[in-house]
């Protein structure tokens, strides 16, 4: 298949000014009845209507009421006898499709006894032939009819205008959207369905009327999801003037769904995984995950579907954007500047563990990518996180205020009509005509057409005598696919400077009259600068890009004694937990490459690798009197496997894992005395409440039970183990039951197998639990190989379906792509493990198979054996003559 090009772009000849759908459905045969009204676009040379469709059967075109010629161009339908002239004209378009048979999950498909769909990116044209781009904007008018006793529920985009009984036991319902909108914004629900209500006055003072529908046995289940868009609808009135535009708001679950939720206009489709929570099976992680998916469905009704992209290439001016919008609401509802910067650390951490390493892998694309054969591929951390980053740097450049008038002018620009990624930032920048951003537009544009991550190089150096201290920031890109060279980028560098005593120093640079403030940010466009500081006393320690000011990795050669100073000292919270973390990357590195450091025959290191100092340093921050838990959580949580691989050139998973599993068996052995007193104080808690401050507080004591089962692995300790089993069993909460059987099965101990047994026995009928207890065992520490056969049993029993997304997600995924340790194997089991999966996914499912293929994306930089092999098994899946075009794409690109 040809891929798509960016540069290619060109309006639609026709215009689809409104759609009449009716269905008649049936999981074996639905019928599909599409009027449409279309009309030429007069700006575009006359030619032949060309119409998307796929897997359907086509039984009648009709044109203005008469039977109507027309040809097949492969999946296309092409009218070429259509009426002169630019009059509107009628087309009707009789179809029918097959759900039940629809494993892909985009289209028209049944989960359970039920219809939903899935339209975006290109799902519409499984339903009906269309202009299925979001450029074509169209009024919707949805007549439902189905069985009554089957399908009670019939749910469209809009307003129910309409509804009643049929012949033969049957019923209907009739939906009209206010809105006009692209097609990918499509829905329709069919099936047993219950709602929690409720009833709600905006801001502006309209009434809403909000439902949250579930399966009769989920209702329970749904209070969380309902604060949640309810808080999220008071923040985007009170944060941006954004006001629900509709009277009816329906967010409906599905077990069975491809990605996280779906923002159809007024009608958004959830995995069941972000709308059902309570505390007996969710833990305090998923309903943070719950509270940010609900916010970020709801936020796009404005950044997505009010104003929408004109092509698929501008993707991330509504993902970008909205997941900044989420990110905020998020920081807002935590409250304290402590659990800020917490959220902040959390998403920063996805950023660099997921897309820092796709940009710099074969998969590198700009935030604007400009080609690709299979948009599903694409919607990835760079659209996503990047996206994110971008619009927060553009944010941090205007200021709060500006940012919000910059909003504002968007919207009025570019309400109702579907636009590019250049858009958003000229309102920007129009908005704040004298910010940085403005100055320096064009330039600003390069995060969104290079691809790639920046590295920004920091070196100072004191001059005692002239009291002064010069800072030299200078950037650099590495080449990506397609592109070679890349031009300097606009890279805002939040800093400070601390003194010898950690105080923050008074900023003043040369040629300042005075000293203003202990923080600035200073904008580095030149591929070099210089900034001096005067009237500086002593050798200060740079605190640089704080709160992470932009998506760059900073080379700085910090000294530990440095590191330490701003792990104590530092006023900005993330640079304090970036130290810390950068400390124990550096160890971690040390003794990778140190071949003095050996393994035994279990791949075990028995050598002290922990510092003293460092461990003392941790210790301090575990027992900090002013420090939140959750903090504390995040500091002494060591950097991932992935992480730590994506700094060495040459990657050895199985050297990784041994040495973080030994930095992490020490820091649990130098630290017990003080794990068992972060236990004691954080362990308990009255009524579960899922806010920032107890959640951190669990999180604490969850990771002081993991470490201490690690510590009596060690000493052979039976107390902990024992301490950890009761709290699994008298937990009052998933977080806490989740927690203490992770400590077991991590540690593995002999009391996991019977805690793993009760916990099924106790959760067999909820899937989204055993979907954890796949996880669980799939991403378990590795052993001695352990890992592999445990997934391959996993997959063998009753409650496995390869069919369900999640299912297949919580075991194959977490082996794959979320367990180096256990994956990168020396006999290469792993990755044909691997391409069996891939294979077996492709032909269902598709969009899963090709984020399975992603797992070996970075398999040039494996050492040898894993390497050669992982080349063998990518280049297995490849020489399948009959692949989905999403999985040829990415092992094509792989294997370039
Ligand atoms: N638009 C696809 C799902 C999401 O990003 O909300
Ligand atoms: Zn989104």
């Amino acid at each position: 298949t040809k891929a798509t090009q960016r540069l290619d772009y060109a309006p639609p000849a026709y215009w689809i000014d409104s759609v009449e759908l009716t269905f008649d459905l049936d999981p074996a045969k639905t019928r599909v009845l599409n009027r449409m009204r279309l009309r030429r676009n007069p700006g575009v040379a006359p030619q032949p209507l060309r119409l998307d469709g796929e897997e359907l059967n086509l039984a009648r075109v009709m044109v203005n009421g008469a039977g109507s010629s027309f040809k097949m161009e492969g999946d296309k339908l092409v009218l070429e006898n259509l009426p002169e002239g630019n009059d509107p004209f009628e087309l009707e378009i009789f179809t029918t499709c097959a759900p039940a048979k629809n494993t892909q999950l985009s289209g028209l498909y049944v989960s359970g006894d039920t219809f939903f769909t899935q339209c975006e990116a290109e799902g519409f044209r499984r339903i009906t032939y269309f202009l299925d781009r979001p450029d074509v904007m169209a009024s919707y008018q949805v007549l439902l009819r189905a069985d009554k006793a089957q399908y009670p529920v019939l749910l469209s985009n809009g307003n129910l205008v309409e509804s009643g009984e049929l012949d033969g036991g049957r019923h209907f319902a009739r939906w009209a959207d206010p809105h006009r909108k692209p097609s990918y914004l499509f829905a329709l629900v069919a099936g047993k369905l219950v709602a929690r209500e409720q009833q709600i006055v905006s801001r502006a003072g309209k009434p809403h009327l909000l439902q949250v529908w579930v399966r009769p046995g989920d209702l329970g289940k749904t209070e969380h999801a309902m604060n949640s868009l309810m808080a999220a609808i008071a923040w985007d009135e009170a944060r941006f003037g954004l006001s629900l535009d509709l009277e009816r708001f329906m967010i409906v679950a599905t077990s069975d769904f491809n990605m996280g939720a779906m923002e159809n206009k007024g009608l958004n489709i959830f995995n069941t995984k972000y709308v059902l929570a309570s505390e007996a099976t969710a833990t305090d992680v998923d309903f943070a995950n719950i509270e940010s998916v609900v916010g970020h469905e709801y936020f796009h009704n404005w950044t997505g579907n009010r104003v929408t992209c004109r092509d698929w290439f501008q993707l991330s001016l509504k993902e970008g954007l909205t997941v900044f919008r989420d990110q905020e609401f998020s920081q807002d509802m935590a409250g304290s500047p402590s659990a800020r910067a917490v959220k902040r650390i959390e998403d920063v951490r996805v950023l660099r563990t997921a897309q820092f390493p796709e940009d710099a892998g074969p998969m590198a694309h700009p935030v604007r990518p400009d080609s690709y054969v299979e948009i599903n591929n694409f919607y990835t951390v760079t659209i996503y996180e990047k996206g994110a980053e971008v619009v927060r740097m553009q944010h941090n450049l205007v200021g709060r205020e500006g940012f919000a008038r910059g909003m504002k002018l968007y919207f009025e620009r570019h309400d109702g009509h579907a636009v590019t990624c250049d858009d958003f930032v000229q309102a920007m920048a129009d908005a704040n005509p004298a910010s940085p951003l403005a100055l320096h537009l064009e330039q600003f544009k390069r995060w969104y057409s290079q691809a790639g991550t920046p590295h920004v190089k920091a070196v100072g150096q004191y001059d005692a005598d002239a009291r002064r201290y010069t800072l030299t920031l200078s950037q650099s890109c590495a080449a990506t696919p397609g592109q070679p060279e890349k031009h300097p980028f606009v890279i805002p560098v939040a800093l400070g400077l601390l003194g010898t005593d950690g105080r923050a120093l008074p900023l003043q640079l040369e040629g300042e009259a005075a000293a203003g403030g202990t923080e600035r940010t200073v904008v580095l466009t030149e591929p070099s600068m210089t900034l001096a500081f005067v009237n500086v006393d002593s050798p200060p320690v740079p605190s640089l890009l704080r709160g992470f000011s932009a998506p760059v990795i900073l080379d700085c050669e910090y000294g530990d004694a440095e590191l330490l100073a701003l792990l104590t000292h530092d006023g900005d919270a993330f640079n304090r937990w970036e130290a810390g973390q950068r400390l124990m990357l550096r160890i971690a590195i040390n003794a990778i490459a140190d071949e003095a450091v050996t393994t035994d025959a279990a791949g075990q290191i028995h050598q002290n690798i922990l510092p003293a100092a460092l461990a003392q340093a941790m210790r301090d921050v575990l027992r900090h009197p002013q420090l939140d838990a959750a903090f504390k959580e995040l500091v002494l949580t060591l950097p991932s496997e992935s992480y730590i691989a994506e700094q060495l050139g040459v990657v050895d998973p199985q050297r990784i894992h041994a040495v973080r599993e030994a930095l992490r068996q020490q820091l649990a052995v130098a630290l017990q005395a003080d794990w068992a007193w972060a236990w004691e104080e954080h362990h308990a808690g009255g009524a579960h409440r899922p806010d920032a401050v107890s959640s951190g507080r669990r999180a604490l004591a969850g990771l002081a039970l993991s470490m201490l089962c690690l510590a009596a692995r060690q000493s052979g300790d039976a107390v902990w183990p024992g301490k950890t089993y009761q709290r699994f069993k008298d937990a009052g909460n998933m977080t806490d039951r989740f927690n203490a059987l992770s400590a077991l099965v991590m540690s593995g101990h002999e009391l996991a197998a019977p805690a793993l047994a009760r916990f099924h026995a106790m959760f067999k009928d909820d899937a989204l639990v055993l979907d954890k207890w796949f996880a669980l065992q799939a991403g378990s520490t590795d052993r001695g190989g352990n890992v592999l056969p445990a997934v391959k049993a996993l997959m063998k029993h009753p409650d496995f379906h390869i069919k369900n997304p999640n299912r297949a997600r919580s075991v194959i995924f977490s082996y794959c792509s979320a367990n180096p340790g256990a994956f990168h194997r020396q006999d290469a089991a792993g990755y044909v493990f691997w391409a069996d999966r891939v294979l077996e996914l492709d032909a269902l499912n598709p969009q899963v198979a090709a984020r399975l293929a992603r797992a070996l994306d970075r398999w040039n930089r494996l050492a040898e054996p894993y390497r050669t092999a992982a080349r063998e098994a990518i280049a297995r899946v490849a020489a399948k003559p009959d692949l989905s075009n999403d999985v040829r794409e990415v092992v094509t690109r792989a294997l370039a």
